[in-house]
């Protein structure tokens, strides 16, 4: 299996973006499956160029684009992209879309496609915090995911999906009441994920991840 594994460069005030520092961490090979890693530019327009391009050279089973949610303290499964740009900040090409359609041609939204709610599941097993989130946002790492799931009908038979995971430690320093997690659980959340990926190809589990607001 091959797996296209995507992370972000910094954008806005901050320095580092934990979603590519983990995905250089990322070994090469898991359980015989290649992970090819690509950084993505925080940019609306290029992103999905670059990811379409690299879906074109390398063909992959399964794209899984890692992002990070600053402010959130748990691994963020995310269920849903949705087919709007709507930017509080620029991306890194000083563009702020606001209320933009990503493709015209395309849904209003996407569901993820990878077992989500068992990928959940797993990661908590290990004692590491996770949750199905219900919004990826409408900056660019939506529309990432809305471009993955969008080329994933394209190019057919592809799985894809999407992660938020938390600020790092070091992010948080003059920041109070801010959540982090180390990069050691979050590393070890996505190759949780990554192997759940691979070894389960059953229907998702029939088990809550819903939220009452
Ligand atoms: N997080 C941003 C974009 C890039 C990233 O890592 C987001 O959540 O949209």
């Amino acid at each position: 299996m091959k797996i296209l594994l995507t992370g972000f460069d910094p954008f806005g005030d901050d320095k580092i973006n934990p979603s590519i520092v983990l995905v250089k961490k990322v070994e090469e090979k898991i359980e015989k499956n290649q992970i090819f890693k690509v950084e993505i530019p925080t940019k609306f327009e290029k992103s999905g160029e670059i990811l379409e391009e690299n879906i074109k050279k390398i063909r992959p089973d399964v794209i899984l684009c890692i992002g990070q949610a600053g402010g959130r303290s748990a691994i963020s499964v995310e269920r849903i992209a949705i087919n709007i740009d709507d930017a509080r900040i620029s991306d890194n090409d000083g563009k702020k879309p606001i209320d933009e359609k990503i493709r015209i041609d395309g849904e209003n939204a996407y569901f993820s496609n990878l077992p989500i709610k068992k990928i959940v599941e797993e990661i908590e097993k290990e004692k590491i915090p996770a949750e199905i989130s219900n919004s990826a946002g409408t900056f660019v790492c939506n529309h990432l995911m809305y471009e993955a799931l969008y080329l994933a009908k394209k190019y057919k038979n592809i799985r894809a999906g999407f992660i938020h995971i938390p600020y790092l430690p070091e992010q948080v320093i003059n920041k109070t009441n801010t959540p982090s997690m180390d990069l050691e659980n979050s590393l070890k959340a996505i190759n949780i994920a990554i192997k759940t990926i691979i070894n389960y190809d059953g229907e998702d589990l029939k088990i809550s991840g819903g939220k009452i607001s």
